[in-house]
């Protein structure tokens, strides 16, 4: 698959003429290239979203809302090549991408064109004296940088809002899975839509990537990613003044008390530690069991982690696939010796997997199960983001309080108790942006989305998105006497 980029409505080599090997997890082979763009790419794709800016802006809520109608439309048309395109270039299993990925992208689309219609400001009256009034303007040419963990789910959270605001965009996918952003290029082609409000340009972080966060002409920059890119982004960024949106990394606990639910406490915790094999930074890697029932956990969970075997993710019957580089797959071993290193214990699971057949040379590891460490280790303390939970035991709220806290992170947490009380307990005083109690994923597109500490800036989601990619201006007009 030769992918090209998608400026000003039509698809582009890279000026440089320069391309990437794009590899295939799950059989560790290249099956085809991408743009490695350049400044004078992102040069080309800015200009033309500035074009294409006064009419977008001025086109109103209903037209753009029906344009991401036509988007949605667009990919569920094309939807088992979109699914099969992100399983492919991710390693993820087919099933996840059917049932997860790429339903989720057509809902953001969705989502956004019934939100823009909705969207509104406010007015504060001075009485008998004057009335001020808020508009919420588009901002102009918007940037968006998103990962490889969940390609076209995170790539369209960001697109949606920004081009239901009135913003033109310049977006960069990761040049570990640019295909189903390239399919979106296409259904952009596809449905006609306006040449220069969406400009995908591919490439990698450092070159493309830098281009468009030190662009003069971007105002803002939309970012998810890792805690050390964020870094990187947001010193170039600040200077320059641009709004900054950074969704970064997550070390999240999982909290499990005895008066849970057990039955669904423990299928809900396999799905929150492996799935899209641990690389989703909701992931609850750190699970802290309430020591009365923590062996009796530790043995139900392992029975049932270890009937995750990883295979084909182009299977139906696999639930586990691929990790989605080579790279990464070594991060995630050697993160696995560090633990052993620290007294860790494993329980199940800790190596890579050969899984033969067309795989043989695919890039998988075990879900892996550690017990043994103390909260405070490096391998409790850094996102690992693959296939591998630690499990350790508690005996207060007061001490699994400081356990969950003691990360530099603060995206997530997991809630499993029965307690009223203590549920609101733990909610305030928990380090994080989202809280699941009883449950894990359960996402309403309404609610606030993003983390605190060093899991990032800003909140996604809902009319957070619209206030992030829109500048509010306060108009007073007055009609006193004097
Ligand atoms: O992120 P990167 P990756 C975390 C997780 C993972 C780590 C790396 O820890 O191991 O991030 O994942 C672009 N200027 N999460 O490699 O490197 C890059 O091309 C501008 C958590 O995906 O941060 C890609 O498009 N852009 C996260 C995007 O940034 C740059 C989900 C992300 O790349 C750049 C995924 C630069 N200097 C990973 N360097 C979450 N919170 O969901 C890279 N990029």
């Amino acid at each position: 698959m030769q992918i090209l980029n998608y400026i000003n409505g039509e698809l582009l080599a890279p000026k440089s003429g320069n391309f990437l090997d794009n590899y295939e997890p799950a059989t560790g082979k290249v099956y085809g290239t991408i743009p490695d763009s350049d400044s004078e790419d992102i040069d080309l794709a800015v200009q033309a979203a500035k074009n294409a800016f006064p009419n977008w802006a001025n086109c109103g809520n209903e037209t753009r809302a029906e344009w991401l109608f036509k988007i949605a439309e667009g990919i569920q048309k094309h939807f088992q090549e979109f699914a099969a395109a992100e399983s492919r270039d991710n390693g993820k299993p087919i099933t996840l991408a059917q049932k997860v990925d790429i339903p989720r992208a057509i809902s953001n689309f969705e989502f956004y064109a019934k939100a823009i219609t909705q969207y509104h400001s406010s007015s504060h009256s001075m009485e008998g004296k004057a009335i001020n009034y808020t508009l919420r303007q588009a901002m102009g040419v918007v940037g968006c940088i998103s990962p490889w963990n969940l390609p076209l789910y995170l790539f369209s959270w960001k697109i949606a809002p920004a081009l239901a605001a009135g913003n033109t965009v310049v977006a960069k996918p990761s040049e570990i899975t640019p295909a189903t952003a390239f399919l979106l290029s296409k259904v952009c082609i596809e449905i006609g839509l306006p040449p220069g409000v969406l400009n995908i340009v591919h490439g990698s972080g450092g070159s493309t990537g830098t281009a468009i966060v030190s662009h003069p002409n971007i105002k803002a920059i939309s970012f998810t990613g890792g805690t050390a890119t964020g870094e990187k982004i947001a010193s170039i960024a600040a200077p320059k003044f641009k709004k900054l949106s950074l969704e970064l990394g997550g070390k999240n606990p999982n909290i499990i008390f005895a008066d849970c639910d057990y039955e669904k406490m423990l299928t809900t915790t396999v799905l929150s530690s492996f799935s899209n094999q641990g690389q989703i930074c909701l992931c609850g890697s750190r699970i802290f069991v309430e020591r009365s029932i923590y062996e009796k956990f530790k043995k139900d969970f392992v029975d049932r982690v270890s009937l995750l075997v990883p295979g084909d993710p182009s299977d139906s019957a696999t639930k586990m696939g691929a990790v989605v580089s080579k790279s990464h797959m070594e991060k995630i071993l050697s993160y696995i010796e560090i633990a052993k290193n620290e007294g860790g214990t494993i329980l199940t699971g800790g190596k890579q997997r050969f899984v033969g057949g067309r795989c043989e040379n695919g890039w998988f590891v075990e879900p892996t199960v550690i017990e043994g460490l103390s909260y405070d280790c490096r391998t409790n303390q850094e996102e690992i983001f693959g296939p591998v939970v630690t499990i350790m035991p508690f005996d207060t709220e007061e001490e699994v309080l400081k356990f969950a806290n003691s990360t530099r992170y603060g995206l997530a947490a997991i809630l499993w108790t029965n307690n009223l009380l203590r549920t609101h307990r733990l909610a305030e005083l928990l380090e994080c942006g989202i809280l699941w109690v009883n449950c894990w994923l359960v996402r309403d597109l309404r609610t606030p989305f993003g983390g605190v500490k060093d899991s990032g800036v800003g909140r996604e989601g809902g009319f957070e998105a619209l206030d992030f990619f829109t500048e509010p201006k306060n108009v007073c007009i007055y009609f006193g006497n004097n």
